[in-house]
């Protein structure tokens, strides 16, 4: 999609009245977007889940944003070319930003492949707000557990352009944090992004 410029097409930002410091002080956390990226069968969702869960129990609110699901919904459009990927990133990367200003920890699960297509989205965002999680486990691994028997499909020929089979996946250059989702089992992996957040001070320590 090319759009013209906001002025030709006689839009004007409007700047809120409460700002987001006021937003923040009221709901009494930070909102930030934990970006998960990794193959498909990595473990993006399952590790997702757990983090909003942990953080639920603290009191803290966030919200999964899942690759499957919004491509359901809001991105029913799109499919998996490589211009399809980077508008369903653009968008999610878009709602990601707008949960993060109104105060949630917005938690995105989608295979985002692309370092370019994350680095426009980290560039959308206000410093220290985006938080690139690299699920990182191995092609091999992923193909092994098959839990939507996609690979299987995939090596067969029937689902093209097919993420670390037939498409590429660029594993992020400069990650703030990295989960091997091979040997660490989902609790784990969820332990160590809630730890993360304490230990930058995105939510209170226990
Ligand atoms: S992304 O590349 O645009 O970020 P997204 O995370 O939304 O992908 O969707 C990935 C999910 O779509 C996979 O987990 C899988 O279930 C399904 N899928 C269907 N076709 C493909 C494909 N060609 N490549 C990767 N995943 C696919």
């Amino acid at each position: 999609v090319k759009l013209s410029s906001a002025t030709d097409r006689n839009l004007t930002w409007h700047a809120h009245t409460v700002t987001r410091d006021e937003r923040e002080r009221l709901a009494h956390q930070r909102g930030c977007t934990l970006w998960f990226t990794g193959l498909s069968g990595s473990g993006k969702s399952t590790v997702a889940n757990g983090v909003e869960d942990r953080l639920w129990q603290r009191g803290v609110r966030a919200y999964v944003l899942d690759g499957d699901n919004v491509r359901h919904g809001l991105n029913a459009d799109l499919g998996f070319s490589p211009e399809d990927r980077k508008e369903n990133i653009r968008r999610i990367g878009e709602v990601a930003k707008l949960f993060a200003d109104a105060s949630v920890v917005a938690i995105t699960a989608f295979i985002s492949p692309y370092q370019e297509d994350r680095d426009q989205v980290r560039s959308i965002h206000r410093k220290g707000d985006f938080i690139e999680v690299y699920v990182n486990c191995p092609l091999e691994e992923c193909e092994n557990r098959d839990p939507k028997g996609l690979y299987k499909k995939a090596r067969a020929g029937q689902i093209p352009e097919f993420t670390g089979i037939s498409d590429r996946y660029d594993a992020p250059a400069q990650p703030e944090l990295e989960l091997r989702t091979d040997l660490l089992v989902p609790e784990e992996a969820a332990d160590q992004v809630v730890a993360y957040l304490e230990e930058h001070g995105y939510i209170p320590k226990l």
